[in-house]
């Protein structure tokens, strides 16, 4: 497959190729730099006390004996703390009322939920931080605990006093009149959808380092966020942006976890600033399960309307979405994410989503990969096949009947959201290409004799991502406190070798390799010859950072953008040199030469020569060759595509293994398909991790009973099957490299496929419907009901 390249005849040399990533030798040899292999001279450490109650008045903190511990340097309470704000929120939409309570870097008067910050204790030693902080006595008045989201909204104890409620707000989002919906539909089918708890779970836990020094103040954080971390410190410390600077060193995953801003950031940084010593944190695994901010937790009543030969005639969810105790970075911002793509890929003429947000006692959710989107994949293709079901159809022809129509520029869906190109049968059909359920079909049937019930299970996706036309995120339109454009600044050193300073922050999606492929054939060089800088507040401009599968849509466009510019300037100086028409110039073996005439040209080294000493410009250049980017999109990309699932679940124990995975993406032209095959592979693992294993988990009492990776079961290598993955390519018509986003495609897929396929397994066993996560023990007692209606034997 080859990818369309706009501009300057740049050709696709690199574009397109499965290039190895250029950060894995470092990587994979130990000579990268974590937060942790960081160390200062004069360095303290930073231990937190957290609370052990979900929910309880804080009547005495007792700091005495920690103080007195060797080594501790400070104590701190919330009493101790002088800043004006607390942790931010970012979602202020208009016209709508959000509850949110003030979230203080350590706890005021009460906590409200388990691990909750009581006290901040720094000291010179790593470990005898953490035993000083034992000796914090807090005395605690215990309050009533809410846990379940539905029994919060319908009158449970109240999490914050204050607002008389534990609802955060209504938001709604739709198009078409539901009751006409309904009423055209011969088929009405409602179900009740539970998309549990969820942790980001990345392999490095989060991290700080936070130097006061001569006026600046320097944190290098395990973050996505790193531009948006700097803006936060100096509205909560005071001291001014040129004097913060904030390095994301590498960073070992986040799958949207790290997308926020943390106590444990601001706190680091403020006792530093007291202290005027560096100070150091490390998350230990469990408080990241604790603290870090987890994701999903929605309950989705869905009812839809169709048609008797399937057509859909009205769609409506409400959602439940359980926040937590308080809203991070953001945290109610998630849910309308999921109103925004209900429409799927079906052209259903009327679609409603209402999403009441509510706070219980426990930590926040905020945007785990996918954010919004995979709840709302998850609904809609659940319920594709629960039509199929009742309607008696194959649940791929209920879908190609309900298909939006291939488009390449702008579909408006009912609630009036314009897709940007979409091509979804094309996908599927592709998608079968590779398997055919009626196989899968017949080798259930041998298997069943032996009590292995095979199954397969399908979904057809589209999502939302490449965050995004400023316009129509921020805060006059959806709230958003914010832009999404993305910068790029690209500098040609004098001797040719290029540096492209990108906003985007990756912590694992290969930027360096696919970005530096984006701007060597735009200048002729190998990619090798291409630096990508990231990650550090101090070089480069301003940017937004990475999530939401908006790096290479935004942030790779910004980048061939800018690398058009120094091409443009580029093919100026070459004609002025060569005494040509400058459209006479063109980029070819890397060298700018004149058409037809290619042994007459210049390498970029040449024209860096050329623009560093200026003898020969043409009349009124300015020297050298650097340019800069700003770039905001004119909409989302909407990436599609097919997944298909097999599994094979044991009757005798309820287990389920995927024994065989299709996927089919289309993310517009690729820029190298070893990198969405990697995003793809990981995408998938994450969705299927949540549906079979993954789960958080809070008793009634509020306590985390999930803690560890030994209660929150991770899918390895040996539950896996090899992945096999296919693609399609449509270009989005909204950017110039065609391209759409990827880094979350998998795991907005994945969850229903396997759903569906558990439940085309259990079909011969009367097992209509089950929730997530599908634990064996889940599965055998769905058996054991089923058997148990059919008056068969339990
Ligand atoms: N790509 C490509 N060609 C395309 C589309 C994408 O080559 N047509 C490549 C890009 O160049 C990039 C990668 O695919 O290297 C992902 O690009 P994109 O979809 O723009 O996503 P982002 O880079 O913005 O990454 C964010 C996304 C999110 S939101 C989560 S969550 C996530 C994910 O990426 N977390 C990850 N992938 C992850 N991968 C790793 N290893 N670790 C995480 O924490």
């Amino acid at each position: 497959m080859s990818a369309t390249v706009a501009g300057n005849g740049a050709g696709t040399k690199y574009v397109g190729q499965s290039m190895r990533r250029k950060e894995d030798p470092r990587l994979i040899t130990g000579q990268g730099s974590y937060v942790d292999d960081i160390s200062l001279p004069g360095q303290l450490w930073a231990a937190w006390v957290r609370s052990p109650e979900a929910h309880a008045k804080i009547t005495s903190i007792d700091t005495s004996a920690a103080k007195e511990r060797a080594g501790v340097v400070a104590v701190y309470t919330n009493a101790d703390l002088d800043m004006e704000a607390g942790l931010p929120m970012a979602w202020v939409p208009p016209g709508v009322e959000v509850n949110t309570p003030d979230h203080w870097v350590l706890a005021k008067d009460a906590v409200k939920h388990v691990g909750d910050p009581v006290a901040l204790v720094v000291g010179t030693d790593r470990y005898s931080v953490v035993d000083a902080a034992e000796d914090v006595i807090v005395e605690y008045d215990p309050l009533p605990v809410v846990t379940d989201p539905e029994a919060a909204i319908a009158g449970g104890p109240l999490v914050h006093e204050q607002f008389g409620t534990n609802k955060v707000c209504d938001w709604s989002l739709g198009g078409g009149d539901l009751e006409a919906g309904f009423a055209e539909a011969d088929v009405i089918i409602e179900r009740r959808i539970v998309n549990h708890r969820m942790a980001g779970a990345a392999i490095e836990p989060r991290g700080v380092l936070a130097q006061y020094r001569a006026g600046k103040l320097t944190v290098w954080s395990s973050t996505q966020v790193p531009h948006f971390l700097r803006l936060f410190l100096t509205i909560l410390t005071g001291i001014p942006e040129d004097r913060v600077r904030v390095v994301a060193p590498e960073v070992g995953g986040g799958f949207g976890s790290k997308l926020n801003i943390y106590a444990e950031e601001i706190g680091c940084a403020w006792a530093s600033i007291k202290l005027r010593r560096p100070v150091k944190w490390i998350e230990t695994r469990s408080e990241g399960m604790m603290v870090t901010h987890h994701g999903r937790d929605q309950i989705n009543y869905v009812k839809i309307g169709a048609k008797r030969d399937g057509t859909l005639t009205a769609w409506h969810t409400k959602i439940l979405a359980d926040l937590g105790a308080y809203q991070t970075l953001l945290t109610p911002l998630i849910p309308p994410l999921s109103a925004f793509v209900m429409s799927g890929v079906y052209n259903t003429p009327v679609v409603h989503t209402d999403v009441t947000a509510v706070m219980t006692n426990k930590f926040a959710t905020d945007a785990i990969r996918g954010a919004g989107r995979p709840e709302a994949t998850h609904t809609i293709e659940v319920m594709m096949d629960q039509l199929a079901q009742e309607l008696d159809m194959d649940p791929l022809e209920l879908r190609r009947k309900n298909f939006i129509p291939p488009f390449e520029n702008g579909h408006e869906t009912a609630m009036g959201i314009v897709y940007d190109s979409g091509n979804y049968v094309a996908a599927l059909d592709k998608l079968l290409e590779h398997i055919d359920p009626a196989d899968v079909h017949r080798e259930a049937e041998a298997l069943r004799e032996k009590g292995t019930y095979r199954g397969i299970g399908f979904s057809t996706y589209t999502e939302i991502c490449g965050n995004a036309p400023s316009r129509a995120v921020g805060p006059s339109a959806f709230g958003l406190q914010g832009g999404g454009w993305e910068s790029a600044t690209v500098r040609v050193h004098a001797s040719g070798s290029v540096t492209l300073y990108t906003g985007t922050s990756p912590h694992g999606q290969g930027h360096e390799t696919g970005f530096a492929q984006i701007v060597a054939d735009r200048l002729g060089i190998d990619p090798s010859m291409v630096e990508v800088v990231h990650g550090d507040t101090d070089t480069g401009p301003f940017g937004l950072d990475t999530y939401g599968s908006r790096s290479l849509a935004v942030g790779g466009e910004a980048a061939a953008r800018t690398a058009k510019k120094v091409a443009d300037k580029a093919t100026q100086i070459v004609a002025h040199q060569l005494e040509a028409a400058p459209e006479d110039i063109e980029l070819r073996d890397g060298k700018w030469s004149v058409r037809g005439s290619p042994d007459r040209g210049m390498t970029l080294a040449e024209v860096a020569g050329a623009a560093y000493v200026p003898e020969n410009l043409p009349e009124g250049m300015e020297p050298g060759l650097d340019e800069q980017t700003f770039y905001d999109p004119e909409n989302f990309v909407f990436p599609f595509g097919a997944h298909a699932c097999v599994v094979d679940i044991d009757a005798e124990t309820g287990k389920v293994k995927v024994v065989r995975w299709v996927a089919v993406d289309d993310c517009g032209p690729a820029i190298n398909p070893l990198l969405i095959d990697g995003q793809v592979h990981g995408g998938i693992t994450h969705g299927i991790g949540q549906a079979l294993y993954e789960r958080i988990e809070y008793d009634e009492s509020g306590q985390l009973i999930t803690g560890t990776f030994v209660d929150y079961a991770l899918p390895t290598a040996a539950e896996l099957p090899s992945y096999e993955t296919d693609r399609t390519e449509t270009p989005s018509p909204v950017n110039t490299l065609g391209v759409k986003g990827v880094g979350e495609a998998g795991t907005i897929a994945a969850t229903p496929a396997v759903l569906n396929a558990v439940l085309d397994a259990l079909r011969p066993l009367g097992v209509t419907f089950i929730d997530m996560p599908l634990s064996p023990m889940r599965i055998w007692e769905a058996i054991q009901e089923a058997k148990g209606k059919a008056g068969a034997p339990a």
